[in-house]
């Protein structure tokens, strides 16, 4: 793992960052539309001073943190010390935020496009003119097709207000990747099944044995998370890992599964007929809180290990050894629930597997099991209810939508592309776009460039440039996650110290925004204002959104910063006390192994295992994961993450390669099923540590917008090859690893031996 951005060597480039050496020389880019940053000379600094408050965003986690200050420059970040989350520690991306902060190829302007989508030309505008656009262009769409001819695509803490807004002016077209390309499955399968979303709350520090399905801490990397996975095998869990590639989890198993890519759901239910046929599994937690054991037991019993071991490619021994080492220690098993669950287009079942086995082990509320906690109550910001018209079009993309009866919330963004293109059932033809990169998130990236082109009218906030940006008409940038108020982080820690604690943060800025950059509730309310909602704007600005999100748990941004940021009570240990019940939020109030509703809507009520496509002669599956200093795209650009992790290498099988005749550290790039080519190119890491079926590579790389000078053109877009979808019934999402690739190496293809 290239994990090597030791503190030494972030110290020496902080203090780099602090003389500005690098900025000093930065000249002007088409898409920043800047002249110099200005430069402090070295030895100007008087003293340092810490400012506490802040809250990371490099990934979705976020970490408490806090910034150390000189002359109102940020020279250095450090895990706040009052956090019981992830205490002093950040990871390499949390460290590198200052890069974020200070790069020169940053938004800095409004700007206007005034070349073409996707190949613009940028005008730097005023805030007047910008706004004015948007507002007339925006409504202009309203007026024209009423206000389900926007779409919003959105990601992150400062959309909430933005997306609030476009709730109240009735826009019903609204897309999140965080759960249609991520935790979607994950949460509407558990919910089913449970009642509840455990998302990553898994006791794994007081697991007596830990089992992972191609989860993989270590590369997935969310701080407090890992901790807790570290301890757990520090306090001697056993762990399996289940994953067709020798993962950074996978090098600290005890037994490390090397399954057939897509046969997950197989194992699961191969482990569930093992342990219902010797009754080994937890009876007493089955008979007083399960729904459908003999169904499930009948369903299964197909899954003999002989038949397991067959489709899955494993050793049967190997199937038995893990049932046994999971009853051995149930209930204290981690059986991990997964996050980023978009894999074959079948994963919905696959996950309501892992919360059937869940149920079995009773691996539920107690030590080392999935647990259900308590955080404190904090309030929203609304904007006025406003009730429009019921809109007959309307409820025709809402019919197309039932077809997913589990979908998450949100409009499922294929739906919404197609849509875009076909204007069916209505057209949409403005896009709000808020820091999300679709062009890298949502597979077949023509269909979402078509989408784009169709348009009348995108307006784009981010931070920085990205592929997504080169789409923007007007293009408005944001000041980042350092440098603004906006979210409410809060939580419980039970298994780090002697007694539970919860807390609450709130984001602060540590420095002011340089430039022109602004903040979403400014950017909204000035929107607001120009398309005649002056009077609804729920709060002035941005320190009164977050107090008002305060107040309902007693708290004010003043009251946070008197207490370094974060407040911290006595929390609740969320083990089941003697005598206590578990409660399971399903329509039967237990846990449904059989899911009524599931078969209400004509999907299998039962756990239920579909093959997934075989790779054609000569191409392997390519899968995708995480790189340990990346968050997906969003990094690409940083200077010191790129310097260590600066491509996503190939990972390639070493028969496979000798039979090729490709060695360790060539230079190659994919070409899919369809005949689709990488734009760009990698190095190939040969190792026996990944089956012959399959090829890995990073999710996040070969980014196309030249104005990123770092990240541009590095690595290989894995999304660029996912131009085949299969789209799940019960939720609308795609699966992305049913591409296949084979491998170019100076200009000439070359087939992959199965
Ligand atoms: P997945 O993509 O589900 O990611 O992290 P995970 O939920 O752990 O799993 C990747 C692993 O699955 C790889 O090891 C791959 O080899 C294995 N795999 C591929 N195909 C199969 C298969 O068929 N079966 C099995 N068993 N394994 C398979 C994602 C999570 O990471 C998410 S959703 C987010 S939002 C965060 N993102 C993120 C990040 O961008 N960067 C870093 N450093 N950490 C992150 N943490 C989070
Ligand atoms: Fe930031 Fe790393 Fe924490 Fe994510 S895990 S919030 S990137 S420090």
């Amino acid at each position: 793992m290239a994990m090597n951005l030791t503190r030494r060597n972030l110290l020496k480039t902080a203090s780099l960052a602090a003389a500005s050496v690098p900025l000093s020389k930065v000249v002007a880019k088409a898409e920043t539309g800047i002249a110099k940053v200005p430069l402090i000379p070295p030895g100007s600094f008087k003293k340092t001073k810490t400012v506490t408050g802040g809250v990371c965003e490099m990934c979705f986690w976020r970490c408490q943190l806090v910034g150390k200050v000189r002359d109102n420059r940020l020279i250095k970040l450090e895990g706040n010390p009052k956090s019981i989350d992830n205490g002093l520690n950040l990871c390499a991306r949390g460290n590198s935020g200052i890069k974020l902060v200070y790069d020169p190829d940053r938004l800095k302007y409004p700007m206007k496009n005034i070349g073409k989508r996707g190949a613009p030309k940028w005008k730097k505008i005023s805030w007047e003119e910008a706004l004015d656009t948007c507002a007339a262009k925006l409504q202009a769409t309203i007026d024209k097709y009423g206000p389900k001819g926007i779409g919003v695509w959105y990601h992150g803490a400062s959309a909430h207000y933005p997306t609030a807004y476009f709730e109240y002016l009735g826009v019903p077209n609204m897309y999140e990747p965080a759960f249609y390309q991520c935790r979607g499955q994950t949460a509407m399968a558990m919910m089913q099944t449970l009642g509840f979303v455990p998302n990553e709350d898994v006791d794994m520090a007081n697991s007596k044995a830990m089992l992972l399905v191609g989860c993989h801490l270590g590369e997935n990397i969310h701080l407090s998370h890992v901790k807790n996975f570290l301890k757990g095998l520090e306090n001697g869990s056993k762990l399996v890992v289940v994953d067709p590639r020798f993962s950074a989890s996978a090098a600290k198993a005890h037994i490390w599964v090397k399954i057939k890519p897509g046969t997950d759901t197989a194992f699961l239910l191969g482990l569930m007929n093992y342990m219902l046929g010797k009754g080994c599994y937890n009876k007493s937690f089955v008979d007083k809180h399960c729904l459908g054991l003999n169904k499930l037991k009948t369903h299964v019993a197909e899954w003999s290990i002989e038949k397991t071991a067959k489709e899955c490619d494993i050793p049967g021994k190997q199937i038995v050894e893990v049932a046994e080492l999971l009853c051995e220690h149930a209930p204290h098993v981690a059986v991990h629930p997964g996050r980023h669950a978009a894999w074959y287009g079948n994963d919905f079942q696959r996950v309501r597997a892992n919360a059937c086995l869940t149920a079995l082990l009773g691996a539920i509320d107690c030590p080392g099991g999935i647990v259900q906690i308590k955080r404190m109550s904090t309030g929203h910001v609304h904007w006025p209810k406003v009730e429009h018209e019921e809109d007959p079009e309307d409820m025709a993309l809402a019919e197309m939508e039932e077809k997913y009866p589990f979908r998450p919330p949100g409009t499922p963004p294929e739906l919404m592309r197609e849509t875009m293109v076909t204007g069916k059932p209505y057209p949409i033809k403005s896009m709000v776009i808020w820091g999300t990169n679709s062009i890298k998130t949502m597979p077949n990236q023509e269909e979402t460039m078509k989408a784009l082109a169709n348009m009348d009218f995108i307006m784009v906030t981010d931070v920085s440039p990205t592929d997504i940006t080169m789409w923007a008409d007007i293009l408005l940038p944001e000041a980042c996650y350092l440098e603004r108020y906006d979210h409410i982080e809060k939580g419980t820690q039970w298994n780090q110290s002697d007694k539970p604690q919860q807390f609450v943060a709130a984001r602060m800025p540590l420095v002011e925004p340089m430039f022109e950059r602004k903040d979403s509730v400014w950017m909204i309310n000035e929107l607001a204002r120009r398309m005649g909602h002056e009077k609804d704007i729920p709060v002035k600005n941005q320190e009164e959104f977050v107090d008002h999100m305060l107040k309902e748990a007693d708290l004010s941004i003043a009251k946070l910063r008197k207490l370094d940021g974060i407040y911290i009570q006595e929390g609740e240990s969320p083990y089941l006390k003697k005598g206590d019940e578990p409660e399971f939020g399903t329509d039967s109030g237990k846990i449904e192994l059989y899911s009524e509703a599931m078969d209400d809507e004509d999907f299998p009520p039962l756990p239920t295992y579909t093959r997934t496509e075989e790779p054609p002669k000569g191409y392997a599956r390519m899968i995708y994961g995480r790189s340990p200093v990346h968050t997906f795209n969003r990094t690409a650009n940083n200077a010191w993450l790129s310097r260590e992790v600066p491509e996503n290498p190939l990972w390639l099988n070493d028969e496979s390669a000798k039979k090729m005749g490709i060695k360790d550290g060539d230079r190659v790039s994919l070409e899919n099923q369809a005949g689709k080519r990488s734009a760009g190119s990698t190095v190939v890491k040969v190792t026996p540590g990944i089956r012959k079926d399959c090829v890995f590579i990073a999710h996040g790389f070969g980014t196309f917008n030249p104005a990123m000078t770092v990240g541009y053109n590095k690595g290989i877009d894995d999304n660029s090859l996912n131009t085949k979808i299969n789209r799940e019934g019960e939720t609308g999402i795609s699966g992305m690893r049913i591409n296949f690739v084979r491998i170019i190496k100076n200009g000439k293809t070359i087939n992959i031996p199965g």
